[in-house]
């Protein structure tokens, strides 16, 4: 194993303490801008795959619409070491979503990784292993703490939420809902990244965006978040995404950013 940089090292420790990370200008801003570009006419031609209750549109299809781009952000060298350091080559990229919030937006609670305390379970097998997955998402506009934040539940990193919660870990536009509930009343962390900054976190810990006002004129809340996923995974395991669109636009092979063909 390569030795790491102080601020690496430092960015790991943190990242395995609280479960989350801000890496402050991991894009420069003519990276943004494009991104932005793309989003903003993607959406004004209605073409994104999902728009929700609360606020969030998503683009699904974005590793065959904007090859090189996309492929610039997978391991992308921000967020490589850390990726790096935890999944290895297991690393595989499991899906890469664009999300623009034009109106109001307030996120559900939810943890992308919903079965990652039920993975010994659900596997039914004798040896079992947990996987670890990792969400990294780059932000395109300023979360600044009068327009937008992303906030995350403390301390659970290594905590599964309590048990009786386990039926209500799932997409839901009530805000009464009792998961919902229960991390309202949880002490928070809020994040204000902004335009070209990356946060990468562990994918099983509850987490929400949310817009305060509306967004500056032509600025349209939006951000780009790639999971990746520690192998194996199997299918009923669940998860916020899917990895079939990613596998056949990639390939098996090719979902893989640190694990080259020769070992
Ligand atoms: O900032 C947001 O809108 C939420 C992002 C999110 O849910 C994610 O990165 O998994
Ligand atoms: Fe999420």
């Amino acid at each position: 194993m390569t030795s790491l940089s102080q601020e690496i090292e430092e960015g790991l420790t943190q990242l395995n303490r609280d479960g989350f990370l801000l890496m402050p200008g991991a894009l420069p801003a003519e990276r943004v801008e494009q991104w932005k570009s793309v989003l903003y006419a993607l959406y004004d031609r209605g073409a994104y795959e999902i728009s929700n209750g609360v606020g969030n549109v998503a683009f699904e299809k974005l590793l065959a619409l904007e090859p090189e781009l996309a492929a610039e952000l997978i391991g992308h060298a921000s967020v490589a070491p850390f990726l790096r350091e935890i999944l290895g080559k297991q690393c595989q990229l499991r899906s890469l979503r664009a999300h623009v919030n034009p109106a109001a937006y307030h996120q559900e609670w939810h943890m992308d990784f919903y079965d990652y305390y039920y993975q010994v379970e659900k596997s039914e097998a004798r040896q079992p292993i947990q996987a670890q997955c990792i969400n990294t998402t780059f932000y395109l506009t300023d979360n600044t703490p009068e327009r937008a934040r992303l906030t995350f539940v403390k301390n659970y990193l290594d905590r599964p939420v309590p048990e009786e919660l386990l039926p209500f870990l799932r997409y839901t536009e009530d805000r009464n809902d009792p998961f919902q509930r229960w991390c309202d009343e949880q002490e928070l962390a809020h994040l204000h990244p902004m335009a070209g900054d990356a946060v990468i976190f562990y994918s099983h810990i509850p987490h929400q965006g949310a817009k305060i006002g509306p967004d500056p004129e032509d600025e349209i809340r939006a951000n780009i978040v790639l999971h990746y996923q520690q192998n194996p995974m199997f299918p009923s395991i669940r998860f916020v995404s899917n990895p079939q669109f990613t596998l056949e636009t990639l390939g098996y092979a090719g979902t893989f950013p640190f694990a080259n063909p020769s070992g």
